[in-house]
């Protein structure tokens, strides 16, 4: 099986965790289009969906699938998103995609977030991919030099501006141990906005999917 057929398989497999009648919290990711695409054909039995990126979002709309602002709602029974690593307590490197801050707004509404995965995401240890923080543009500076005292090497995304008009900062060269010790640690640095590490508020249902079949991990 191709990369691209193992995260179908994750996504289709989610699609048995959408609540009827609900409305669903949708990621970002060519992981999560395959999710959206899967959402399309049953998009008479949920009530909509609320968007963690003007991209899902549009191709949501494409599929005719109503959508919601987080605002509006008070229910997100279930949120299904990707990841770029996934350590086996379940936490993640997210942000790849450099739509972090809102992935874990409608994360951290959500009942149930289950992570959809290929088998290549799954590690010992997170920090091998790069781990993305999002920052007001005008601290890029000096959030670079306090990553850099965490032991990092942060290196900026030049050209991209997230959807929320800001910056992301790369940091390469981390051995996170700690994963919500790190999460807290970052977002203490003045500027921050939100950093890749969702572990503080993990995944709740990991769909791995490897030749071999989708394996789900509570
Ligand atoms: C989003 O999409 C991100 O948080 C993560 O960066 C990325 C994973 O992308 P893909 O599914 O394309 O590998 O979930």
């Amino acid at each position: 099986m191709t990369q691209d057929e193992l995260k179908q398989a994750a996504a289709e497999a989610a699609l048995a965790f959408v609540v009827e009648d609900s409305i669903v919290g949708v990621g970002t990711g060519s992981t999560a289009n395959y999710f959206i695409d899967g959402l399309g054909r049953m998009k008479d039995r949920i009530r909509g969906a609320v968007a963690s990126s003007d991209a899902s979002a549009q191709r949501l709309a494409g599929h005719g699938i109503a959508l919601f602002d987080l605002n509006d709602v008070t229910e997100l029974p279930v949120y299904v998103d990707g990841a770029d690593e996934i350590d086996g307590s379940l936490a993640m490197i997210k942000g790849g995609g450099a739509a972090l801050t809102r992935e874990k707004i409608v994360a951290a509404v959500a009942g149930r977030f289950v992570c959809i995965c290929d088998a290549s995401k799954r590690v010992a240890t997170l920090g091998r991919f790069p781990l993305p923080v999002e920052v007001i543009p005008m601290a890029r500076a000096q959030v670079a030099r306090a990553l850099t005292a965490l032991g990092g090497r942060p290196v900026w995304r030049e050209g991209v501006v997230t959807d929320n008009g800001n910056l992301i900062l790369d940091v390469h060269d981390l051995s996170i141990t700690d994963p919500v010790g790190l999460e807290s640690e970052i977002n203490q640095i003045v500027g921050v906005v939100t950093n890749g590490l969702f572990a503080r508020r993990g995944a709740d249902t990991l769909l791995l999917a490897a030749p071999g079949g989708v394996q789900r991990i509570d």
